[in-house]
């Protein structure tokens, strides 16, 4: 839509100004005989005109812009999560439903698929050209990116951020299948050789729970604790009242996969108001991909209606 509002334009102002030009050039070329007495000097009407009109367009293609940038960054509700870790030099892919797999994703055709992000290293880049999908992968940080996949096919995964020696050749392929092959590929098993038969992959939620135990989060966090730390049951997807850096006041945010992920890592950036900043940090300490798995099981336990 864009596109051709702006092809559209573009090919008015190319063609009238070219004939103007070509038209003047002619009329007024030298020795014709074209009257050239009472040239204008300046002309208020036309002045305001030629800044108003592309004024009044150039808004308009901002508008309409604007419109397909938003849509661009916020996914639908229903979009499925799926998890990616850039790592020199491979693309690390897990499912909720459980199943993981390396330099490939494969998607459901047309259902809308979130990938959440980051990298275990430096900075990559997961791209595939025939999406028209780009997004950087930070360390340290979450990025996400939606689209629909369409198209029943194979598409090319590229690494679009130069990232060390093997760069170019941390790439894969893009898997689009019937939604019908894909839960059949989901029930496959986790290591990639497809079985079919086994129903006991774990989720990425219930991998969750077991690291959340392993790590003696639940020493804390667990339902008959002793300690002074908040329950996460329903926190996920709701608003979380923190202590301002003033020490005073209560600021609340929203309880996205953001804040669940700093509040693992960097516990003390942002406490909970009424309790401790006693929480340890688990930088370096939980792998990336753990902690997307306890990030699952933090959802699955949090508000249904989810946020984005
Ligand atoms: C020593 C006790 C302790 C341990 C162990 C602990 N936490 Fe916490 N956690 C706390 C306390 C206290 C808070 C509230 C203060 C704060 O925000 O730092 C908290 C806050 C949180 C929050 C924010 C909760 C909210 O209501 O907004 C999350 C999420 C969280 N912890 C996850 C974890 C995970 C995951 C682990 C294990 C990897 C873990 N915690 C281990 C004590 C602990
Ligand atoms: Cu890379």
């Amino acid at each position: 839509m864009v596109f051709f509002v702006l092809m559209a334009i573009t090919v008015f102002f190319t063609f009238t100004i070219g004939f103007t030009v070509i038209f003047f050039a002619i009329r007024y070329r030298k020795g014709s005989s074209a009257d050239r007495s009472h040239a204008f000097s300046s002309n208020l009407k036309l002045e305001i005109a030629w800044m108003g009109i592309p004024l009044v367009i150039v808004l308009g293609i901002f508008a309409i812009g604007t419109q397909v940038f938003v849509e661009m960054f916020i996914p639908p509700k229903d979009a499925t999560p799926i998890y990616v870790v850039g790592k020199q030099w491979m693309w690390k892919v897990q499912h909720p439903q459980g199943r993981s797999e390396i330099n490939e994703i494969h998607l459901p055709l047309g259902k809308p698929v979130k990938l959440i992000m980051t990298s275990q290293d430096v900075i990559h880049s997961f791209y595939i050209p025939a999406f028209r999908m780009k997004q950087d992968v930070l360390p340290g940080r979450l990025t996400s990116e939606w689209f629909l996949p369409d198209r029943v096919g194979r598409y090319h995964l590229f690494c679009a951020e130069y990232c060390g020696t093997e760069h170019s050749r941390m790439g894969g392929w893009a898997v689009v299948m019937e939604p019908a092959d894909f839960d059949k590929w989901l029930k496959g098993s986790p290591d990639g050789s497809a079985s079919g038969s086994s129903d006991a992959m774990p989720s990425m939620a219930s991998s969750g729970a077991k690291l959340f135990e392993k790590y003696h989060c639940t020493g804390c966090h667990g339902a008959n604790s002793e300690f002074k730390a908040p329950k996460l049951d329903g926190v996920y997807g709701g608003q979380v009242p923190i202590m301002a850096a003033n020490g005073k006041d209560v600021i609340f945010v929203d309880a996205d996969d953001r804040y669940i992920r700093d509040s693992v890592l960097l516990p003390k950036s942002q406490v909970v108001a009424g309790f401790e900043p006693v929480m340890p940090s688990y930088k370096d300490v939980i792998k990336e991909e753990e902690l997307l798995q306890i990030m699952e099981y933090i959802k699955s336990i949090g508000r249904k209606e989810g946020v984005r």
